[in-house]
Parts: structure tokens; C-alpha cells; sequence
């Protein structure tokens, strides 16, 4: 049973790990195609279509700190470049911040920015192993389904609450 109960911490450990470094890998995800019928929201010159948050168990949560990721497709049609300065979701975490994909050496890792660029006339994608909203310390558990209400600001258009829907990624 001890056994058992070490295997079962082990795991839960490499998956909070794994949960840290979003995407440990060389290459960023494919984009994931929005479906037809994905949600879509105007907010002045944007556009914000699809917000989808990565699940977490309640396990997960519980063996924790743990962290997940919030994407979004957002399309500016402008003729100002406007800027994602804040991301908030009650008290889904401790800390929610925005991320970036860097390459250390051969390894991609994540680091904090102060805003995300929406081009003047142009789109940016919020997606697994590129741009992300960072929920960091999860206080519970997302279930495939779930949706989390999600506050975006920007920096010219001011801010817009959006449902977020809680799905797995198509390759996880
Ligand atoms: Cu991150």
C-alpha cells in the first residue's frame, strides 16, 4: 500500500513538473483551428474568438502548486496596434500572468511579459507552446467543460469578460 501510495506521489509530481514547463519541447504545437461555431467576442477593433483553458484535476490540484494555461485567438481590425496588458479569473489562482516561449539553448522555456502585441490590422494567437495566459497556483480543480469566466484588458480597448471553456488540447 506504502508502495502504491509512493508510485502515486511520483507520478503526481511529474505531472506538476510537466504542468510547469507548458511545453518542454523544440518545436511549438500546430495551431489548434478554431471550430466554426467557436464563441466570438468584439471588444472595439478586436476580435476575440475561442478562449479555452487547459484542465487540471482536482488531484492535481490538491498534490499542487500547479499551473495552467488560457489560449485565445484575438484579431485587431484597427489601424492602431493594441496591447493585452492584464488577465484576471477571480480566484481560479494565486497569480495570473502573461507568457512568452523562448528558446534557452535548445530548450524552450517560458518567461513573463508586461503585454502581448495585437498588430495594427493583424491577429495573435494565445496557444499551447507559444503566447499564453499563465494561471499560476490553482485554487481548484478544471474539469473538461467547465467554463471560467475570464477578464482581458487591453490597452486601447479597455477590458471585456469572456466565457472560457475548459477542453483538452488536440495533443496532450
Ligand atoms: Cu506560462
Amino acid at each position: 500500500m506504502l508502495r502504491i501510495q509512493a508510485i502515486i506521489i511520483t507520478l503526481l509530481a511529474a505531472l506538476a513538473l510537466a504542468a510547469c514547463a507548458e511545453a518542454p519541447t523544440t518545436a511549438p504545437a500546430p495551431a489548434a483551428e478554431p471550430a466554426a461555431d467557436a464563441p466570438s467576442y468584439t471588444l472595439g477593433d478586436l476580435t476575440l474568438t475561442d478562449p479555452w483553458i487547459r484542465p487540471r484535476s482536482q488531484a492535481e490540484v490538491e498534490a499542487g502548486p500547479i499551473n495552467t494555461g488560457g489560449y485565445l485567438l484575438i484579431s485587431n481590425q484597427g489601424s492602431e496596434p493594441d496591447f493585452l496588458i492584464d488577465a484576471a479569473a477571480g480566484d481560479l489562482s494565486e497569480v495570473v500572468e502573461l507568457h512568452t516561449m523562448v528558446m534557452d539553448g535548445d530548450v524552450m522555456r517560458m518567461d513573463q511579459i508586461e503585454r502581448i502585441e495585437i498588430p495594427a490590422g493583424g491577429t495573435t494567437e494565445l496557444r499551447p507552446g507559444g503566447l499564453h495566459v499563465m494561471f499560476i497556483g490553482l485554487n481548484r480543480g478544471l474539469e473538461p467543460g467547465d467554463i471560467i469566466k475570464l477578464n482581458l484588458t487591453f490597452e486601447r480597448s479597455g477590458t471585456i469578460e469572456v466565457d472560457a471553456v475548459v477542453r483538452t488540447p488536440p495533443q496532450n
